[in-house]
């Protein structure tokens, strides 16, 4: 009997994927370049699924697709790049008219949409689905962001529907939009995960800088936070990492504070940044979260400049308690900044190629899979519900009443990190990014204007006008009217 699907590509990712396809009932033909993978995913099987006739493994590729039946749909997951464009090249000479993949990929949009295109001409459909929630995920129910032709979708969303995670209001898998929407709003995702991970991380520093908290007290704050609207996978862990005991130096102490402060990066957060970039959409919470990445991978230098470069030495506050709720509150009102840039890059995108995004229904299908799941998605889908063509989530009434009542203990913990000299890069670069958001009129921008039309005949505009000015300010301070 064929297959109902098939799954090249057995690495962590596509075995797992692999395996819950099975589980949920659907037959499945898997794949691997190397067959040792193939083998591991089976004996997997074997041990995992009530039923491991459902999952066959192949080691001829035309075997593989020849046990799936038609029109075929198979997943892809190798890694991006040139794997993917090596595994389409071997695969469709097999394929037939009809037939369809799916990238699971973390792969570039444009690249998606290049195959895509080449492909349709062979009568082959294409998808760039976004997975989310690493191999756990993966396992037991993803995310899952799909972006290609409607008809594709049709035809995968049974499937798909079931092995994503389920949450209140349905499976965390929608149609995203055509070509590679999915693999765009999988990548924005990413660069919200760099975000919220930064700004846990500014919380632990302040708490355990300047509050004094002990790794116990820090457990306890977020098992605490994780109850309440900051409830999310990442405060969970950031709860349970606090409790880990380091078993190599076994001296008692935790974990957390041996490991090495350099973070490594796969590029999805440097992604997001180049295209919040290109597309001129102020990123400042994501941009500065990547920058604290770059700058953990300068250990070295900072060890040595350490030595030369001087500051306040932090000192420990008396009022822990007040510092512990204003963290608290810094760290929302920062979250919601950066999900506002994250969204507001998406949707910019979205109408640049017509994509016709559902911004709430994004955020919905983030409420469960993935690393980023929280209940506070619950209130970007729920603003986008009031007004699906809001500028900013900044503005919506709900979020802007709640920007407002945590911005004094915003404030103060900024403050505070700057006269201690203690580093808090995404809270002051979300709190700026909300007082200009805020602000009617920039001067700093009515000043940079004028430098460009004094030494680059720039033009500029007025407040009063609309027309299109050019003064000669460095000669007789005349000012032409150029247009309007
Ligand atoms: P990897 O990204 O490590 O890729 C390994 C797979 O690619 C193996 O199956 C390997 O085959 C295959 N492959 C390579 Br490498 N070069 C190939 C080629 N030239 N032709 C055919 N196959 C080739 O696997 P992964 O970590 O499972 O991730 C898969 C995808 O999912 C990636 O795009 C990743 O970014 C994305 N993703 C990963 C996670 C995660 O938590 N790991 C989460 C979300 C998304 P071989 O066995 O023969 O070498």
């Amino acid at each position: 009997e064929l297959s109902k699907i098939g799954l090249v590509g057995l690495a962590v990712m596509g075995q797992n994927l692999a395996l819950n396809i099975a589980e949920k009932g659907f037959s499945i033909s898997v794949f691997n370049r190397s067959s040792s993978k193939t083998d591991d995913a089976v004996a997997r099987a074997q041990g995992e699924l009530e039923d491991p006739a459902l999952f066959s493994g192949f080691k001829d590729m035309k075997e593989f697709v020849e046990s799936i039946e038609r029109p075929r749909s198979i997943i892809m997951l190798v890694k991006a790049g040139a794997p993917v464009d090596a595994t389409i090249e071997a695969l469709v000479p097999l394929l037939e008219e009809g037939d369809m993949i799916i990238d699971g990929g973390n792969e570039w949009f444009e690249n998606t949409e290049r195959r895509s295109e080449a492909l349709s001409k062979k009568g082959i459909m294409y998808m760039g689905m976004g997975v989310s929630g690493g191999e756990e995920g993966a396992r037991f129910g993803p995310s899952l962001m799909p972006g290609g032709p409607e008809e594709a979708w049709q035809s995968v969303a049974p499937i798909l529907k079931k092995i994503a995670a389920q949450v209140d209001d349905g499976p965390c898998v929608f149609h995203i939009g055509p070509g590679g929407a999915g693999n765009y709003v999988k990548m924005i995702h990413n660069g919200i995960e760099y975000g919220d991970m930064q700004l846990i991380g500014e919380a632990y520093d302040v708490l355990r800088t300047i509050g004094g908290l002990t790794p116990d007290q820090l457990a306890d704050v977020f098992t605490e936070w994780n109850k309440g609207d900051l409830k999310s996978f990442l405060i969970e862990i950031t709860a349970n990492i606090m409790a880990i005991k380091d078993d190599v130096a076994g001296d008692g102490s935790v974990l957390v504070e041996k490991v090495l402060d350099k973070t490594g990066a796969k590029g999805t957060g440097m992604w997001t940044m180049e295209e919040a970039v290109r597309r001129g959409v102020p990123s400042p919470t994501i941009a500065s979260s990547l920058d604290a990445r770059y700058l953990s991978s300068l250990k070295e230098e900072r060890v040595a400049a350490e030595e030369i470069l001087k500051g306040p030495t932090p000192a420990i506050t008396s009022e822990q308690k007040a510092l512990v709720e204003d963290v608290r509150q810094a760290l929302y009102a920062s979250k919601v900044c950066s999900y506002a840039q994250g969204m507001n890059l998406i949707k910019q995108t979205g109408v640049e190629n017509n994509w016709d995004l559902n911004l709430g229904e994004i955020a919905r299908i983030w409420k469960g899979g993935c690393i980023i799941r929280a209940q506070f998605l619950d209130r970007i889908k729920e603003a986008y519900g009031r007004n699906p063509e809001l500028s900013s989530l900044l503005i919506d009434e709900q979020f802007a009443k709640e920007l407002e009542s945590a911005q004094e203990g915003w404030r103060r913990v900024v403050s505070l990190t700057v006269s201690e000299g203690i580093t808090a890069p995404a809270f002051s670069a979300s709190l700026s990014y909300y007082d200009s958001y805020r602000r009617g009129r920039l001067p700093s921008s009515q000043l940079v204007q004028s430098q460009r039309d004094y030494f680059g005949a720039h033009t500029y505009k007025r407040l009063d006008t609309d027309k299109v000015y050019h003064t000669r300010w460095s000669s007789d301070g005349v000012t032409e009217v150029i247009g309007s």
